[in-house]
């Protein structure tokens, strides 16, 4: 703090430090923080219930105890009318860096000890498809993105990069668990300047750094298995596919080729058919496959790519194409899934345990897939697919929610307001007025990382940090730890969860392994306060060895994949037997889910935020800085705005059948035409939240995409791509709100 405020600096050691954390001052005490716990006004007066009033409703200001009394009698008469399998506690999202206030881990432990479980979610809105996918084609998933090829390897070894989706320098920013230095603009440009090629297929050119003179192809969203497919169509017509890394390593190959080349659908997957698909000329992609072929190449998957309709294709093919290339397991080489995606990927992983908050085994064995929450709400009892079996969706009377944001999150938000209408009761944590706190019957105050003591660590970052409060609480806000320390106690089970311990004592509880795993390895090993007054700890870290790819390709029979056969899998016996319905065996193009119509004519990307992590801290400096009237900035394609008579700057309306949200516009050559842009993470801010679909003022791309699963093998989130109408907005700009707390939010005393 510098005269009463505070200043953000990164750590001396970044070379390349990010900007996102000058959202911080300004937020800290920022209007849009919630200062006191609040219940919704029906809820208060007509008692839990499905109610059309949720989000759309006015707020009552009541004290710590009335809030805890109430909210421990709710989770008491749902334990005991539905038991814990009617509470939803899946509580999806990142919250924040420090590893003891982790809200998902203290939610879930809260949940198991305090109220004998709840439903859970699996797999995540960053990779639905591919963590189910990965493990039958082949193997683990964790180490396939966190121990694979880093950004060591490719600054040393690698001839050419072929990224699909690129590897956005805006996206490697952030990484759970916080990230001490910024790698990849230099490893980048160190490979560049050692003659490394780099190609990007992306419809933005800003999906890599300018410094690496990147050629761009600027495919249609959505078609990038059908480019693969004839880069490796091209590699086998022409004999340079490496027919024994084939042979040795995969399984399915044969099948797959008959598809390939046509032999069974009578349609070769080569470059004339690619081209009218995905928009690249068919010379470009038989040029590119000449180049990739008899060179140290890397392939890289973005995780938007399988974000969206049949994602598990791009996914899967992926692999094909780096296994056609046989440069799997090779240094700097073959399959980089998600690379650059975020700063804990490329990395090498630590070699001592982290501090981790303990959950606890929630005896609830029931779950969803994380992005099916509002079928779950909309269809109780109800059956889906998911990963080959037949489930039934929970009956949910609670949800409660702590460090994550289903409004930014989610698809459809005028589908998830109907599906949050269905629901007894329906309770949040959160530091500011985010729409998911205004659509909830229960919200209490909760503190910031700056407010609190944690530490701060990540598996692939070596540096272990000490985490300061800087500034007292905001208001009556209060950590999630001691809200569920008092809820718990209230409960019956105060001593269970917090084990007696205060946030001081789990911090040097939390720290004791990692200590221990130091001082065996002989390594300096300082006692908890020696290590909280340093200015952090260097882990050691595993040698950059490639993970298991590396092993399997050394020798494939004593370290085989942990897929059925032991090999990549191109075709999958296991995912053919689940039925055609849900995913075919082996990578198919299953035709382009996003077609632009006379209704919709533009595909709309809706991606990460350079200038905040998801919604945090939108209110930020930082975040308000990038809008333009407030309003979240959409990039259009110059020529595509002169047809539609648009020009940089206007305020545009963006709509389709599910809703429509206002932005302003940028022009950019650097967007394909018949393609927009608009990020994630404006915060939703309905014009009349009474109407059934409002127009959103600020610019949430959710109102607009679409909640449906990738497939109904994993049933991942398909957020990043959907199909809308532009148009100029040319009625009084309508006031933001979201950032507001509405004037009945005010207790007496403030008013
Ligand atoms: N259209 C579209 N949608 C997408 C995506 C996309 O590409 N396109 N991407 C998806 C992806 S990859 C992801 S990961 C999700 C991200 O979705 P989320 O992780 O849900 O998004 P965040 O904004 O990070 O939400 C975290 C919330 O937790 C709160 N919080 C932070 N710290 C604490 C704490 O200590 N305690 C409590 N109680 N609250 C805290 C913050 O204020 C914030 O509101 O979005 C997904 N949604
Ligand atoms: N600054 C910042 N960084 C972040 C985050 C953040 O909120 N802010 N979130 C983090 C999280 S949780 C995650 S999971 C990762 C997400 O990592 P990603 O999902 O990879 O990131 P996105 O920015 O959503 O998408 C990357 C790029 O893919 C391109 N793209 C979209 N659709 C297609 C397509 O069909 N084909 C091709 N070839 N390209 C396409 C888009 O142009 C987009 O810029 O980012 C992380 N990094
Ligand atoms: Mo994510």
């Amino acid at each position: 703090m510098v005269d009463g405020r505070l200043e953000v600096k990164p750590h001396p050691d970044d070379p390349d430090p990010n900007q996102i954390i000058d959202n911080f001052p300004a937020a800290l005490r920022h209007r849009a923080r919630i200062t006191h716990p609040m219940v919704r006004k029906g809820w208060l007066e007509n008692g839990p219930g499905p109610d059309q009033m949720r989000g759309r409703d006015e707020f009552v200001s009541v004290s710590w105890e009335t809030a805890l009394d109430l909210l421990a009698a709710e989770l008491r008469r749902v334990r005991d009318v539905a038991g814990p399998g009617g509470i939803f506690g899946g509580s999806y999202g990142w919250a924040s860096a420090g590893r003891f206030h982790h809200a998902q881990s203290q939610i879930h432990r809260f949940l198991t000890i305090a109220c004998g479980g709840y439903v859970g979610s699996v797999t995540s809105y960053s990779s639905g498809a591919s963590q189910v996918l990965i493990p039958h084609i082949m193997g683990d998933y964790e180490g396939l993105t966190k121990r694979n090829v880093t950004w060591e390897q490719v600054a040393e070894h690698t001839d050419i990069v072929l990224a699909f989706g690129g590897m956005a320098l805006k996206n490697a920013m952030v990484a759970g668990g916080g990230v001490s230095r910024h790698v990849e603009r230099g490893a980048m440009q160190q490979a560049a300047d050692r003659g490394c090629e780099f190609v990007l297929a992306s419809p933005l050119r800003a999906d890599l750094p300018d410094e690496v003179g990147a050629t761009w192809l600027p495919c249609v969203p959505g078609s990038d298995t059908a480019l693969m497919m004839a880069l490796v169509h091209t590699l086998v017509v022409e004999e340079r596919h490496d027919r024994a890394f084939l042979d040795r390593y995969t399984t399915g190959w044969p099948i797959f080729e008959r598809y390939l080349l046509g032999e069974t659908d009578g349609l070769p997957k080569d470059a004339e058919w690619a081209a009218p698909i995905t928009g690249i000329a068919a010379a470009d992609i038989v040029s590119l496959a000449r180049r990739l072929a008899g060179k140290r190449s890397l392939m890289v998957v973005a995780h938007a790519l399988q974000r969206a309709e049949h994602g598990e294709q791009p996914v899967w093919m992926g692999m094909v194409l780096s296994a056609a290339l046989g440069q799997i397991g090779l240094p700097g080489g073959g399959y980089a899934y998600a690379l650059g995606a975020i700063a804990y990927y490329g990395r090498r992983t630590n070699d001592v345990p982290i501090p981790t908050f303990p959950q606890c085994r929630n005896p609830i064995r029931d779950y969803i897939p994380v992005a099916r929450i509002a079928d779950m709400l909309l269809h109780p009892g109800e059956t889906y697919r998911f990963n080959g079996e037949t489930r039934t969706y929970p009956t949910i009377k609670l949800v409660y929610w702590a460090g994550g944001n289903p409004f930014h999150h989610h698809q459809d938000l005028n589908r998830l307001r109907q599906a949050l209408a269905k629901l007894d009761t329906m309770v949040v944590h959160e530091s500011a007025w985010t729409a998911t706190a205004r659509h909830a019957d229960i919200v209490l105050p909760a503190t910031m990382t700056l407010e609190r003591q944690d530490i701060g660590a990540s598996s692939n970052d070596p540096l272990l940090i000490p985490m300061h409060a800087v500034a007292n609480p905001h208001g009556q806000a209060r950590d999630d730890y001691a809200i569920f320390a008092d809820l718990s106690e209230r409960l019956g089970a105060g001593q269970a969860f917090t084990e007696g311990r205060t946030v001081r004592e789990w911090l040097v509880h939390l720290y004791e392994p990692t200590r221990q795993a130091l001082a065996e390895n002989g390594l300096p090993a300082p006692n908890f306060d020696a290590f909280f007054e340093s200015e952090g700890l260097v882990l050691p870290q595993k040698p950059d060895d490639g993970g298991y790819l590396r092993a399997f390709r050394e020798a494939p029979d004593t370290h085989p994949l942990t897929t059925p056969s032991g090999r990549l899998e191109i075709y999958s016996q296991t995912i053919a037997s689940f039925g055609e319905a849900d995913c075919p065996g082996h990578p198919t193009w299953l035709g382009q889910p996003y077609v632009p119509s006379a209704e919709t004519p533009y595909v709309l990307i809706s991606n990460q935020p350079r200038t905040r992590l998801h919604s945090q801290l939108d209110f930020g400096d930082h975040s308000a800085a990038a809008k333009h009237h407030g309003r979240e900035v959409l990039t259009m394609n110059p020529q595509d705005a002169a047809k539609d008579g648009i020009s940089e700057g206007d305020i545009l309306k963006l709509s389709n059948a599910r809703g429509a949200c206002l932005a302003t516009v940028r022009l950019s050559e650097g967007i394909r035409g018949g393609v927009v842009q608009l990020p994630t993470g404006a915060w939703y801010d309905p014009e009349d939240p009474r109407e059934e679909k409002p127009l959103c003022v600020h610019g949430n791309p959710n109102v607009l995409t679409r909640d449906i699963g990738t497939s109904a093998l994993a049933q991942g989130c398909t957020g990043q791509l959907t199909t809308v109408r532009i148009e100029r907005f040319n009625n009084p700009l309508p006031k933001l709100r979201a950032f507001e707390p509405p004037e009945e939010f005010l207790t007496p005393s403030e008013r």
